[in-house]
């Protein structure tokens, strides 16, 4: 990344993590319905492998998404907007936290299901290469994911077909509440299973975006190129709990103060910083991206709630019975 390059990955970043607080600050306000499962702390994986990707290609992401949608495209108002279950929301108010989607730029999806959507990436990748168009899809999800059987029927297909499929696994080292390390006989979950398919298997330090951004459009070239999937892990943590029932009181003292030492931004910043971007340019970027997000947050508390005589709008598709017959 050159220096413009990674100023704008900082403020995309800046961004996230202002949005994800203020989901934070409207839940406990009682604005926000249902639950939500904050990436505060994860947005180097979400900004650093989006830089990576062409406009084109697909992404899936967990109920753990939020950063995934706005490094897609999706705006923090309409993300908002969809916490609060308006008509202005993302998806209509018809997906809230768990669900946001932006089909439009390629954001095929947050899934509640843990490991659920690996194979639905393998099969848009599959698409990509029926149809010859060099796309690539890429699948974000937890540690926890990778003790489950989708995550490796996904796999084997991906790497039996050669699949252009990327599958990023967010290791912040807990599931639930549970630590990943406990329940699993591997210590790196996701990359020390790569060589039992035969792909790639790499580990990055997940809250880096620059290395993030690296490692991800290498392994999308060779994807690209017919090469086939690969396994990229990306160490980073949670600054929340799991989620809003979720204090977070498990995890040791001294591992939470490590982490956030390692914060994605503080990296980001001393990076521009040692590339001669004066701190104020820096400065600048924190500002706007603080009014970015108090706008949003007014004006998707603004937003009308959805006319019920629309809930069945935009839920059913053919089933595809358009091409099948
Ligand atoms: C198949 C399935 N089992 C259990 C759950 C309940 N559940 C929701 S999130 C979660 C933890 C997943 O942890 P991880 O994959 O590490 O993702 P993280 O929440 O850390 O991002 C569990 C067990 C679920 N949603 N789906
Ligand atoms: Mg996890």
């Amino acid at each position: 990344m050159d220096p413009a390059e990674l100023l704008a990955a900082y403020e995309q970043m800046a961004v996230i993590r202002r949005t994800e607080k203020a989901a934070h600050d409207l839940f406990l306000q009682g604005l926000v319905k249902g639950t939500t499962h904050l990436a505060a702390g994860q947005e180097a994986v979400a900004v650093g492998a989006s830089a990576a990707l062409r406009p084109d290609d697909y992404v899936f992401a967990t109920y753990r998404g939020h950063h995934h949608a706005m490094a897609r495209g999706a705006t923090p108002q309409e993300c908002l907007a969809e916490l609060m279950s308006r008509a202005t929301g993302l998806c209509k108010a018809k997906g809230g936290s768990m669900h946001l989607t932006k089909a439009s730029t390629g954001m095929l999806g947050s899934y509640a299901i843990v490991g659920a959507h690996l194979p639905m990436a393998a099969g848009a990748a599959w698409s990509a290469k029926l149809r010859g168009t060099e796309q690539i899809a890429v699948a974000f999800f937890g540690d926890g994911a990778t003790n489950i059987g989708a995550f490796h029927e996904a796999l084997n297909l991906a790497a039996v077909w050669k699949l252009p499929v990327l599958f990023v696994c967010e290791n912040n080292l807990y599931m639930e509440y549970t630590p990943i390390a406990d329940v699993t006989a591997v210590p790196r979950p996701a990359a020390d299973r790569a060589p039992a398919y035969g792909v790639p298997g790499e580990v990055v330090d997940g809250n880096d975006v620059v290395a993030v951004e690296d490692a991800v459009a290498r392994l999308a070239r060779r994807a690209r190129a017919g090469d086939g999937p690969a396994l990229l892990e990306a160490q980073t943590y949670r600054h929340f709990g799991h989620s809003r029932a979720d204090p977070a009181t498990y995890r040791p003292a001294e591992e939470v103060e490590r982490w956030l030492k390692h914060d994605p931004l503080d990296l980001a910043r001393g990076r521009l910083v040692e590339m001669g971007v004066p701190e104020a340019v820096v400065a600048e970027a924190d500002e706007r991206a603080t009014s970015l997000v108090q706008k949003a947050v007014e004006a998707a508390k603004a937003g009308p709630e959805p006319d019920p005589r629309e809930a069945l709008t935009d839920v059913w598709a053919d089933g595809g019975a358009a091409w099948r017959t």
